[in-house]
């Protein structure tokens, strides 16, 4: 087990926390890409919360590892995690998407701190991620580089171009998350444009692939250990995912790729998550 139990309680009572921020953000906002955002959630919890070397109180330090949020419109989950783990005040996300806020609906590395890439538009993150890569290589430098992109998403053709040169330059200080919900904005993604076999896919490029349920925070850490130790090939890690996990009326429902709440349903949504977090002795 990559994680004591100690770590795994603290990362699952975080984890539980920020989904409940989730529906507050999303209702206060007047909707918000919640699906997608609950289903990244656990990745970024073991990352900044556990994984990535990075401090709050140095945010632009040169050395510091990188994240980059290829599926930008998950923010609405990204925001709350960079705010939990100490780069801004959470009250401002009270606001979030509103006029003049500097957190819209998808994130602006020029307005968040913490935040290294602005994203939004799907299939530029990978490609920035791999330069960011291949600078720390060229530069000799130690930091790390962590991706994640949208299963939906890798329907762009510049991911596989990033994917060429990932593999090309050797970058082992690269790790991509594909957040493997099936879903996207109008439905399943292999009704859409099928990616399977996507495992294969990535082996085909010359990356190393490993597959894990990335809902569970022990499953994300381990392979997250066994990423950091790559030395011939850069990996990806196809992270099985739940749209919508936590919250039972909206996981796998397409229409909560995009939603709103009024009071009574984040209610509903908020005791839902404490039903799943209970069962898992949170
Ligand atoms: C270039 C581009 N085209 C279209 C969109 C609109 N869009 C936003 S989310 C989304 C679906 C993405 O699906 P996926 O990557 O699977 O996201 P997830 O289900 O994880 O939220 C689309 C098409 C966009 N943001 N950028």
């Amino acid at each position: 087990m990559a994680l004591t139990t100690e770590e795994y309680q603290r990362l699952l009572q975080t984890a539980k926390k920020l989904r409940h921020h989730i529906v507050d953000i999303t209702m206060k906002a007047g909707g918000a890409h919640i699906g997608g955002g609950l289903s990244a959630l656990d990745i970024l919890v073991a990352l900044y919360f556990k994984y990535m070397t990075i401090d709050p109180a140095d945010p632009d330090n040169p050395d510091r590892d990188r994240f980059v949020l290829s599926k930008g419109h998950a923010a609405i989950a990204y925001a709350p995690v960079l705010a939990e783990r100490g780069f801004f005040d959470k009250k401002l996300l009270d606001d979030f998407n509103k006029f003049k806020s500097p957190f819209g609906m998808h994130p602006d590395a020029n307005k968040i701190t913490g935040c290294d890439a602005s994203t939004g538009s799907l299939g530029h993150g990978l490609p920035i991620a791999t330069g960011m890569a291949l600078g720390a290589k060229l530069q000799g430098k130690k930091f790390r580089t962590y991706c994640m992109v949208g299963d939906g998403e890798l329907n762009e053709g510049s991911n596989w171009e990033a994917a060429m040169a990932g593999a090309h330059f050797k970058l082992t200080n690269l790790t991509v998350f594909v957040d493997r919900n099936m879903q996207m904005i109008d439905g399943p993604v292999e009704e859409i444009m099928g990616l399977e076999p996507l495992a294969d896919k990535w082996k085909a490029f010359g990356w190393e692939v490993i597959e894990i349920n990335g809902n569970d925070i022990q499953q994300v850490a381990e392979a997250i250990e066994k990423a950091q130790k790559a030395t011939e090939k850069p990996v990806v890690i196809i992270a099985k995912t739940v749209k919508g996990y936590g919250v039972d009326f909206m996981e796998n429902q397409t229409q909560w790729h995009y939603g709103s709440l009024d009071s009574e349903l984040a209610e509903k949504a908020h005791k839902s998550i404490d039903k799943v977090y209970a069962t898992l002795g949170a």
